[in-house]
Formats: structure tokens, C-alpha cells, sequence
């Protein structure tokens, strides 16, 4: 299979795949998490950070990288001819306070991402506020220009349900589907009563209904974890990989081996 980047106009087709950089996890856990505490403190750093996200974009290690509103601005202002790779996150969620339900603000809107390749938007299916998720989401596909690819984040939470069992990621792969976005992103489904994972990997893109599913990397984890998973999405129709923390978490050169080998993983399924 072949990589593609955001920009290609084969992105989302059958027989190739992705791998995407999300950076919104300082919005969503706090830069302290996301970037001091880890081998790759220099994240903290935006100047650094842009130039880094960039560094991955122009060698082909990323086919896109999903960011939040300020950094967008700083990779396009500093690197103008990377636009098309961007996905700007519309939404957020923050983990300050747990006893909050579950919901996610908007910081943006499809008008500031016409440039761009693409939006990202999260909805969080079982939530009190899904109902408003789910309906913004709605107006964004009516509104955004054509040629801005929407990629919709589909996390089951915020009630008494296991968010990532098989039962639950495949309802959320479906709901995401019937809104069609571009392409659906949800958690790799944990172990429940079915042991293979590529049989996990199965239903869930079955579920939704023929529209590309990229599957998140979740927190740091071992590489040869990583590579299995890789070769269960990869083997069964899975689209590709989003994935943050285990790439920027790591020593720079460390992240950049993990996604070279992700891609031939890929590359030889
Ligand atoms: P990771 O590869 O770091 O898991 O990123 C994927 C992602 O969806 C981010 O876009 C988002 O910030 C994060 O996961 C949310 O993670 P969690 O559900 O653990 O709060």
C-alpha cells in the first residue's frame, strides 16, 4: 500500500493508507502532561514544536498533521506551502476537572480553515451534550468548502458504559458514519469477549458503512505493541494510524524510527 498525504487527491481512497500527527493533547490533558513530563521535553517549546511537525510533514513520515487553532497559525504563517496538510481541531475537550461531564468547546470554525486541508471535530456519543455535538457537527459539513476534508473523532463517553469496548466502538464508528465526514477516528477497540484483535479491527470498520477509519495510537506504549496493532489495523481494512503521544512523547529520533516502521508495516500489508 501506498502513503498519501492530506493533500493527494487519492487521500481516503481504497489500497493506500495514512498516518497522521494529532498535537491537541496540550489543550486536552495540559502541556505539563503532553510535553514537559516526557523524553521530549523541547515539545513544550512552540517554535520547536512547529518546526518539528513540520520536519515530519516534509519527509514524508505524516500524511497530516491535526492540530489546534494557534499552532495551525504559527505552521502555516512560518511554512505557507504546508496548508493543505493541516487539519485544524474545531473543538476540545480539557481533563481538569473530573467531575465535570464530559463535552468539548468549539475554538474555531470551518471559515478559518478554508485554506487548509482539512477540520477535525470530536463528538462524544453517550455524553449529556452528544445531542449538540452531533448537530454542530451537522452544520460544519454543510458549511465547510468542498475541497476542506472533515475528519470526525468518535469517543464514546460519559455514561456507564466501557468507552472503548468492541460493542461501543462499533455504535460510534456508526453514528460517525452517518454523518459522513471524510474519514471516522476512533480508539482501537480493548479486548472484551472477542481475544483477536483483527477481528475487532473487522467490525469496526465494517461499522462504518464503507468511510475510511483511522484508529489512535492512546498513550505511550511499547513499539513492538505499537507494530501489532499496526499490522491488525493494517491486514483488515483499516485505513491507517493516528498517532500522537507515541511518536512526539518520544525522543525525537526514537519517534521518527516508530513511524518509519509503522509505515513499512503498512506498506508491505
Ligand atoms: P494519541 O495518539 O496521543 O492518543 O492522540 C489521539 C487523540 O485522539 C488526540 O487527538 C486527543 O488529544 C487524545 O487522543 C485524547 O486522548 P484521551 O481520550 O486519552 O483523552
Amino acid at each position: 500500500m501506498k502513503h498519501k498525504r492530506l493533500c493527494e487527491p487519492e487521500f481516503g481512497k481504497k489500497g493506500n493508507y495514512t498516518i497522521i500527527l494529532p498535537i491537541d493533547q496540550g489543550v486536552e490533558h495540559g502541556p505539563h502532561a503532553a510535553f514537559y513530563a516526557t523524553d521530549h521535553p523541547e515539545m513544550l517549546d512552540v517554535d520547536y514544536q512547529v518546526d518539528y511537525i513540520a520536519e515530519l510533514l516534509q519527509e514524508g513520515l505524516v500524511g497530516a498533521a491535526a492540530l489546534p487553532q494557534r499552532t495551525t497559525n504559527l505552521l502555516k504563517f512560518w511554512y505557507p506551502h504546508l496548508a493543505k496538510d493541516i487539519i485544524m481541531k474545531l473543538n476540545h475537550g480539557n481533563n481538569l476537572n473530573k467531575d465535570l461531564a464530559p463535552t468539548q468547546a468549539l475554538y474555531s470554525s470551518s471559515y478559518h480553515a478554508s485554506d487548509l486541508g482539512g477540520v477535525g471535530y470530536t463528538i462524544y456519543p453517550g455524553a449529556p451534550d452528544q445531542d449538540d455535538m452531533i448537530n454542530h457537527f451537522g452544520r460544519i459539513q454543510d458549511c465547510k468548502p468542498d475541497n476542506v476534508k472533515s475528519i470526525l473523532w468518535s469517543y464514546p463517553r460519559g455514561g456507564e458504559f466501557n468507552p472503548i469496548s468492541l460493542e461501543t466502538t462499533m455504535h460510534a464508528a456508526y453514528i460517525a458514519a452517518q454523518l459522513e465526514p471524510d474519514v471516522i477516528k476512533v480508539k482501537l477497540p480493548e479486548y472484551d469477549n472477542i481475544a483477536d484483535l483483527c477481528i475487532r479491527v473487522d467490525r469496526v470498520v465494517k461499522s462504518a458503512c464503507g468511510i475510511p477509519v483511522v484508529f489512535s495510537g492512546g498513550p505511550w506504549r511499547r513499539t513492538e505493541k505499537i507494530l501489532m496493532e499496526a499490522e491488525a489495523i493494517s491486514k483488515n481494512g483499516g485505513y491507517g494510524m493516528i498517532v500522537g503521544r507515541n511518536v512526539f512523547q518520544r525522543k525525537r529520533d526514537e519517534g521518527k524510527n516508530l513511524l518509519r516502521d509503522i509505515h513499512k508495516v503498512f506498506r508491505e500489508s
